[in-house]
């Protein structure tokens, strides 16, 4: 079977049935066409990228099972959930000549991506939504999941990856890559402080979302309201941790992954203390003393694990993360790092901030940081 989109979309509608089918998204990973039927109602196809997930039959039964969950006790969820729906014929997926796993999921109709946050109450949603989403899979055994990803997020795995293709000819051929691993040296001891916890059982896995990065958060049409997570590949188990550092780390920079200037980006603090506020509002009360504990941590963790990966890959030659051209992993590894960095020079005012985000702290009444809005910017998407 080709790998063109149009082809493989049939195999997912009534015989015959005529549809248009575009590019979504700005993935990193796989690839995604929103398909738009003459009658049925429009779904995402993803090809799944098989060097990133060698399993794809894990992530579906995944998908399965969680959906079951969210259907039989979630309300608040099931109405906007990305449903995994099968082909006309065959098991989860369509799969072509060259092994690829193509699966076709729900679109969610009036719902949008945020380009960026706007308001402080869009913030206090981001966080609610995730804490909710932890509430709400946490009631799942992590040993009814598959891993899907082995790894992921095991940041002294990827200190180790970048280790390895860290050869002295590729840091001579250029100054940044060498300042860049300085950065990462001088904070080598750091690297393992969730596995360390985790492995002297402090912290416990819990089933996390693995990417919850502003672009997975659906809001409704006005942007008042989020609704829920999509990309679900790597819901599997985890530390709560990754998920409040990646959605922080994305959340809070404004200018984004690939600003005009690395050193232009910054850790937005009243973000951060609103994103808090909302995810605590629903999950600080599952959170142990020892979660709390190692917030800081992970917030610090995640941008410096997300720069060694993106290093890493620019030293292996790409091919990883998706790029346009040559010097774009090394840039976003810069960009990240610069956030690290940001992060630990804020480092007093972010642990207030999370001791007063907690319920029933005494701190939670006025807000430690000054809210500033940004003027619209919200891009419409899937
Ligand atoms: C990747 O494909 P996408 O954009 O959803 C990556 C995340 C990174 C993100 C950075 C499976 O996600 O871990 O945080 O890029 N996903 C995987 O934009 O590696
Ligand atoms: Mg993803």
């Amino acid at each position: 079977m080709s790998l063109d989109p149009e082809s493989i979309a049939a195999r997912f509608l009534p015989e015959g049935e005529g549809f248009r089918a575009e590019p979504l998204g700005e993935g990193l990973i796989n690839q995604t066409w929103l398909v738009s039927p003459a009658a049925s109602p429009r779904f995402v196809l993803q090809r799944i990228n098989a060097r990133v997930f060698p399993h794809p039959e894990r992530i579906a039964a995944n998908l399965r099972r969680i959906q079951a969950h969210i259907r039989a006790g979630c309300p608040e969820f099931a109405e906007y959930w990305p449903d995994l729906i099968a082909p006309r014929v065959g098991g989860d997926a369509v799969i072509d000549t060259e092994g690829g796993h193509w699966r076709a999921l729900r679109y969610i109709e009036g719902s949008r991506v945020l380009g960026r946050i706007a308001t402080e109450r869009q913030a206090v949603e981001v966080g609610r939504v995730l804490g909710a989403f932890h509430a709400a899979l946490g009631e799942i055994d992590c040993a009814e999941l598959e891993d899907t990803l082995p790894d992921f997020h095991i940041a002294p795995g990827y200190l180790a990856g970048l280790d390895a293709v860290s050869t002295a000819a590729r840091i001579a051929a250029d100054p940044s890559v060498r300042q860049a691993l300085d950065f990462v040296e001088a904070r080598r001891d750091f690297v393992p402080v969730l596995e360390q916890a985790k492995a002297a059982g402090r912290l416990r896995l819990r089933v996390v979302h693995g990417d919850p990065k502003l672009a997975n958060i659906l809001f409704d049409r006005a942007g008042e309201r989020a609704l829920t997570l999509i990309d679900l590949d790597t819901v599997k188990p985890g530390l709560v941790h990754y998920d409040i550092g990646d959605c922080l780390r994305s959340c809070c920079n404004r200018s984004g992954e690939s600003p005009g200037d690395p050193e232009s980006t910054r850790f937005d603090l009243a973000l951060c203390e609103a994103i808090m506020t909302g995810y605590l509002s629903e999950a600080g009360n599952m959170l142990t003393a020892e979660d709390r504990e190692h917030l800081y941590d992970g917030i610090r963790l995640i941008p410096l694990e997300l720069g060694i990966r993106f290093l890493a890959d620019h030293l292996a030659g790409d091919v990883y993360f998706r790029t346009e051209r040559r010097g774009q992993n090394l840039y976003r590894a810069r960009v990240q790092f610069r956030l690290a960095e940001c992060i630990e020079e804020n480092e007093a005012a972010l642990r207030r901030i999370i001791t007063a985000s907690l319920p029933g702290s005494p701190a939670a009444r006025e807000p430690l940081s000054h809210w500033e809005p940004v003027a619209g910017d919200i891009r419409v998407g899937g």
